[in-house]
């Protein structure tokens, strides 16, 4: 059939109110909003915050800071670069928001943003390749493209334990928290979850209240980030030419220019071994996953590491049984992620600090007055819960997004997500998931990670616009195979066998999916560039209502938004 007589056949129809829905304004949706618009593009941004910020908006809790340099975390744009300056090494929640804030003014993307508006669907229609998008405020609006820039880390887990309802002290999630100000002084808090945002939120809070209980599950690898003022020379040299920094960070495994590994544990002197390990200690943060470069797949090697961050704690808690407490033993460093810190132990030190080891003494439930674990009761004035995110799943399943049969993505992935690049995933036409399952997603620097995605949705809309198609989805065989190396990849490393937000398993037969692409940043451009050279091998375009949409012109100003319908 030609396109001429499929034309023929089709319905009429009205053109999409817009090119692209973009959900999400954290910094990947303020970079796609941009990128989007200077492509020609009518965009359309909702978010249920207030404002920008994303992540950033919401995880406002006392301590909250990035723990990739801010060099890197940073838009590789030269006047933005050039005009802002960062306060420190590793910035604190504000001053991140405030540069968000700062590029959403001078990327002029505010005004393309619906905020307090919650998406609560988007339902495919083949006859006319777009998705009606509703939201919570009564604006539907019909799209071409769909792109979720919600991120892997924000649907919050929900503390669903017993008698939570009836605790009368206050209770807060470290990722839901409020704008006002919380004042603790001589207050009796508690905190349950210790991964990052656990550990920042326990040593800003530690000297504000009256008292403070940590609820421990899991002990972490946690690494004093040494932190300090940003260097404005160093600062200053990279503004100087940011696309060569740019492009270093691309060519990057982890997409920030953090030491890398030069050599196994093994072919180091002990002294040197030793060396290398003080260094990496004093360098600071995620560069202790990089000391040796088999430290990832060799237990051997991964038990240096692993010894070596035990022996600091052991160093820096006075006392020998917190510190054995705090020690992780029963999982290899870097198998979860690392937490950063700047004084984490030595809050232990501290008179009105305490640990609860709740894998030894689980929480039973909560009670008005406090926490009953199995040995005994904590009175508690406050209660803050940092227990994580649904991670990987959970927004994109929260924005309910349904094929034309009303299946959800996630409904296809009941053994591990599938995806094509972590982009895309069959019987979703026209969805793009910015840092996907599948992609280096959590495992690389969000800057980079988005921009290269949101990079290669926008050229690919952009190449569908020069062929007028108006339709994409990846072919299945391409899917399976990208899922499949995505496997072989992750198959050799340690940190598939520890069960973390990152591995999804399958109970019944206790078979992993390693979610995130673990192959390394430049490895994924490779792939990505190779795609394109090959004229975007494994998308499938169907051109077969490109000609009914002809004078509903691809990239036109959206003049009909219907409200309320
Ligand atoms: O969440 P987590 P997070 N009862 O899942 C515990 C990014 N981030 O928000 O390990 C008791 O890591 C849980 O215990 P266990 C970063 O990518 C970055 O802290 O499951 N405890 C664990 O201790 C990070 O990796 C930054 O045994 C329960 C904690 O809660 C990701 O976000 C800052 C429990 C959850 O740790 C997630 O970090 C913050 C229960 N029922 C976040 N359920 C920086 O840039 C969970 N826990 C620095």
């Amino acid at each position: 059939m030609t396109t001429t007589e499929s034309a023929r056949d089709a319905p009429e129809l009205s053109p999409p109110d817009y090119d692209v829905v973009v959900v999400g304004a954290g910094l990947g949706g303020i970079y796609a909003v941009n990128r989007f618009v200077k492509d020609g593009l009518t965009v359309f941004g909702v978010e249920a915050g207030g404002d920008v910020g994303g992540v950033w908006y919401h995880n406002r809790y006392p301590g909250a800071r990035v723990d990739v340099e801010a060099y890197f975390y940073s838009y590789f744009d030269e006047e933005l670069y050039r005009e802002w300056q960062w306060q420190e090494r590793y910035p604190t929640q504000p001053e991140i928001l405030r540069y968000l804030n700062f590029a959403a003014d001078r990327l002029d993307v505010r005004r393309h943003f619906h905020f307090d508006t919650w998406m609560t669907g988007a339902k495919w229609h083949p006859e006319s390749n777009s998705y009606t998008v509703t939201t919570d405020t009564g604006l539907t609006v019909t799209t071409r493209f769909l792109v979720m820039t919600s991120g892997q880390l924000s649907k919050p887990r929900k503390p669903n334990f017993a008698g939570i309802d009836d605790f009368e002290g206050e209770w807060y999630q470290t990722s839901q928290w409020p704008e006002h100000d919380i004042d603790f002084s001589g207050k009796r808090v508690g905190v349950v979850g210790t991964g990052s945002s656990g550990v920042q939120t326990i040593t800003a809070i530690a000297p504000l209240a009256g008292e403070l209980v940590v609820f421990q599950r899991t002990a972490n690898y946690t690494i004093p980030a040494v932190n300090g003022p940003i260097d404005s020379q160093r600062y200053g040299q990279i503004a100087e030419g940011v696309d060569a920094t740019w492009g270093e960070m691309l060519a990057h495994p982890g997409g920030a220019l953090t030491p890398l590994p030069t050599r196994a544990a093994f072919d180091y002197s002990d002294v040197e071994r030793a060396q290398v390990l003080e260094e990496r200690w004093a360098y600071g943060g995620h560069a202790m996953n990089a000391v040796f470069t088999d430290q990832g797949t060799n237990m051997a090697s991964n038990d240096i590491v692993s010894e070596f961050v035990r022996s600091k704690i052991r160093q820096l808690v006075d006392d020998p049984a917190t510190a054995e407490t705090l020690s992780p033993v029963d999982y290899p460093i870097g198998s979860r992620r690392l937490c950063v810190c700047s004084g984490y132990y030595e809050t232990f030190n501290r008179e009105n600090v305490s640990l609860v080891d709740i894998k030894n003494d689980p929480i039973v439930r909560i009670t008005p007055s406090g926490v009953q674990t199995e040995s005994g009761h904590v009175d508690l004035d406050v209660l803050i819960f940092a227990i994580g995110f649904d991670a990987f799943t959970g927004a994109l399943d929260n924005a309910n997004v349904a094929n034309e049969r009303g299946s959800h993505p996630s409904d296809n992935w009941k053994r591990g997500p599938r995806t094509y690049l972590g982009l895309m995933t069959t019987e979703f036409p026209n969805l793009f998931i910015v840092t996907g399952p599948g992609s280096p997603s959590v495992l690389i620097n969000f800057f980079a990670g988005n921009v290269q995605h949101i990079d290669f949705v926008a050229d690919l809309i952009g190449y569908m616009n020069e062929h007028a198609y108006t339709r994409v989805e990846p072919d299945v065989r391409a899917q399976d195979a990208w899922t499949q190396h995505v496997a072989d990849v992750s198959s050799r490393l340690l940190r598939l066998n520890v069960e973390n937000y990152m591995v999804h398993v399958n109970r019944d037969d206790n078979t992993r999916v390693f979610m995130p692409f673990a192959g390394g940043l430049p490895a994924y451009i490779a792939r990505c560039d190779e795609i394109v050279a090959n004229g975007y091998e494994g998308f499938v375009f169907d051109e077969t209502f490109a000609a009914a949409l002809t004078g509903a012109s691809l990239g036109a100003q959206a003049d009909s938004v219907v409200v309320g319908s």
